[in-house]
């Protein structure tokens, strides 16, 4: 439950979130690495983010968090597992293996399939499943399944263009417009960011914000 406060000079009450989201999004920590959702306790609000591997997932959560978590999910072990992220109270940010990278090794990438979809399926608290995908190469054939798959699955997710610093400034409408196209977007919901030059980061940090500021389900 959100804590109301009596705002004297508002004409109006105003529901403030008993915990400063903003504030805590401060201090996230490393919490745990599963390969089964099974196992995972309940959160109060998640989002996470998926992404074929090298398409700048640790770059964007490392500029999101203002802080070097890739370390921690690149440590051995780790690149191949759910990896959770405390914002807040029992809210969370996962980190998810990247799909299609081992080429040479079928047997390991079945195994990540029903990982990720496990976990996709199995979070009823989960707000936003971001989907990134390259800016300058465009929604591949893996990507595009995926998100036809969220979409089956009526799951929530949101198109994350990344390293938009390497599509060159006359090239960005277009570009925006052809991968917006690709995913059924309009341009202008496709969050366009570079990790590298900060762009577009603000936003989505913001957007994160808004969307684990969920209050708690009761009893939780
Ligand atoms: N130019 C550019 N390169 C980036 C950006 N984000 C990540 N990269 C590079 O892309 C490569 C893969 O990034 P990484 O975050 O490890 O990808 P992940 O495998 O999806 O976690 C690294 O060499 C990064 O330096 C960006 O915003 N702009
Ligand atoms: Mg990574």
């Amino acid at each position: 439950m959100a804590v109301v406060y009596w705002a004297p000079c508002y004409d109006t009450f105003l529901a403030v979130p008993a915990v400063s989201m903003a504030s805590l999004f401060q201090d996230v920590k490393y919490l745990l690495s599963e390969t089964s959702s099974e196992r995972l306790r309940s959160s109060v609000a998640e989002v996470t983010f998926v992404g074929r591997s090298n398409v700048g997932k640790s770059t964007l959560l490392n500029a999101i968090c203002r802080k070097d978590l890739a370390r921690v999910s690149r440590t051995p072990g780790r690149t191949r597992t759910i990896n959770v992220f405390l914002v807040g109270h029992h809210r969370w940010l996962v980190d998810l293996p990247g799909y299609g990278y081992a080429k040479g090794h079928p047997k390991e990438r079945e195994g990540w399939g029903p990982m990720i979809e496990n976990y996709l399926t199995s979070r009823p608290t989960l707000q936003m499943i971001f989907m990134l995908v390259d800016a300058k190469v465009g929604p591949t054939q893996l990507d595009l399944q995926m998100l036809q798959w969220l979409q089956v699955k009526g799951l929530p997710w949101r198109v994350v263009a990344t390293k938009a610093d390497q599509v060159k400034s006359s090239r960005t409408a277009a570009q925006r417009q052809v991968i917006a196209h690709a995913v059924g977007m309009l341009p202008e919901d496709l969050a366009w960011v570079s990790a590298k030059e900060g762009l577009g980061v603000r936003e989505l940090r913001n957007e994160v914000i808004a969307l684990l500021e969920t209050d708690p389900a009761p009893g939780f």
